[in-house]
């Protein structure tokens, strides 16, 4: 068995970390372009002002990703770039970019998966409230039908949002991450109730802007808990703490459930409704039924997990890693396990056909003295969890394709060009992008569809 021959093995990224062309040809200003310019807020001062010059590299990228064998690349639309203030005017040169994009995939027989929204608020709608805005919903959902009524012709797979938790828990709660606030909790759940809003008004939009049948998901994040040992007991409080709800406050926003029951099932889960009972919005029926909107696939981008036991009091506790385990290079735990359980748990609770949306890791690379870049430990990564991912198909989850983070290394977030995520090697001094050992792995395991692993 394994995977099947349709199964979609591709790479992604996003507007802000690769594109570069900030303040070209239109486009307008969006929250990173601002917050990057203060001192303090990213590592040494980076900005993604160039990043890996996708904007003007992406017919060399293309080709690339080709060679790799790619089925399909995962890339964000910047909002601003094609709205530079958010709603109303078009940005033709904007459209034209990602035109020029979507004709040399398809040309080169890579399939498009389009993201509309990778954390890059435009900075006009942030000027007026950004998602505090109850308006956001209709920004959002504007926005949605103008990249569908132009793009729905090429592009058959849509993500409205990507990492909510990311982009509120980080952006408005801890300030970590643009635009750099400390909101107080009352008001950030108030926003992720309009991001949900806006995903469901976006996913109407869409399907009556479409030109032909388009596919819808949404692309969360989360810690996975996979079990302990294979005992019944244990796999049952993995998946209590999988969809459980944070007791601390601050953390509220790494959730799965809180994200996801409302898009997927209509509701809020209970846990939580009683647990942040005193900062939430008014809830209402018209609201969870717009969140929940037909969709066709639920997608998870999933990087690591924590073991989870049934402790002899019957309540689930974590396992502590044994001293030296491994992490990557930014310091994230390596648990390949929980590409077989994320999948697993999250299929039965949603019922979808599942897309990883992004899986992979932060290495120390460097191009060594043969003018090769070596990155065993992330062949090794890789292996590892494509394995649980194998095992996860064979047991029945539907899992439809997975997504490597990232096709080439790039604009980190905070932590500017200082963590490396590529399969390719890119060289931000001459924009020279040279394949990792790891990109030629990945390119020879999709050639055999997945079977050694
Ligand atoms: O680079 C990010 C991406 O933008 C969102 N998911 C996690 C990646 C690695 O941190």
């Amino acid at each position: 068995m394994g995977f099947g021959n349709d199964f979609v093995w591709g790479a992604a990224t996003a507007s802000y970390q690769v594109e570069g062309a900030a303040y070209e040809d239109g486009k307008g200003l969006q929250i990173w372009d601002v917050f990057c310019k203060d001192p303090g807020n990213v590592f040494e001062g980076h900005t993604g002002d160039v990043a890996c010059d996708h904007y003007h590299r992406y017919a060399e990228d293309v080709k690339m990703m080709k060679e790799m064998g790619l089925k399909a690349y995962r890339f964000s639309i910047s909002w601003a770039r094609i709205m530079p203030e958010g709603t109303g005017k078009v940005n033709e040169k904007g459209l034209a970019f990602y035109d020029a994009l979507i004709d040399s995939l398809i040309e080169n027989g890579i399939q498009p998966y389009l993201t509309l929204y990778h954390w890059d608020l435009p900075y006009e709608l942030y000027k007026r409230g950004g998602w505090m805005n109850p308006d956001s919903v209709n920004w959002f959902a504007e926005y949605a039908k103008v990249v569908v009524e132009h793009f729905s012709d090429r592009v058959l797979h849509y993500f409205t949002f990507n990492e909510p938790q990311c982009f509120i828990g980080h952006g408005f709660l801890i300030g970590e991450h643009a635009p750099g606030l400390k909101c107080p909790v009352t008001d950030t759940f108030l926003m992720a109730h309009h991001v949900m809003m806006a995903h469901g008004k976006a996913v109407q939009a869409m399907r009556a802007a479409a030109k032909q049948p388009i596919q819808i998901g949404y692309a969360p994040t989360g810690s996975m808990a996979y079990p302990a040992s294979n005992r019944e007991e244990d796999i049952e409080a993995a998946k209590k703490v999988l969809f459980a709800c944070p007791e601390d406050i601050k953390g509220w926003a790494w959730n799965v459930s809180w994200w996801s029951d409302p898009v997927m099932l209509g509701s809020y889960p209970e846990e939580g409704l009683k647990k942040y009972e005193k900062y939430l919005p008014a809830i209402k029926p018209e609201d969870l039924k717009l969140m929940h909107q037909p969709l066709d696939f639920y997608a998870q981008n999933i990087y690591n997990g924590n073991a989870v036991r049934c402790s002899e009091e019957g309540k689930p506790e974590f396992v502590l890693r044994p001293v030296g385990a491994p992490k990557t290079a930014i310091q994230w735990p390596i648990t390949p396990e929980c590409l077989y359980w994320g999948p697993k748990f999250l299929y039965e609770r949603y019922g979808k056909p599942i897309y990883i949306t992004e899986n992979g890791l932060s290495c120390h690379d460097a191009v060594s003295l043969d003018g090769k870049v070596h990155d065993p430990n992330r062949i090794d990564f890789l292996a590892r969890y494509l394995h649980y991912l194998k095992q996860a198909v064979e047991d029945g989850v539907n899992v439809k394709g997975y997504f490597q983070w990232s096709l080439m290394d790039n604009f980190e977030w905070a932590k500017g060009y200082s963590d490396r995520f590529g399969l390719i090697y890119v060289d931000y001094q001459t924009q020279q992008r040279i394949w990792k050992d790891s990109a030629y792995w990945y390119r020879d395991m999709i050639k055999e569809n997945g079977k050694n692993l």
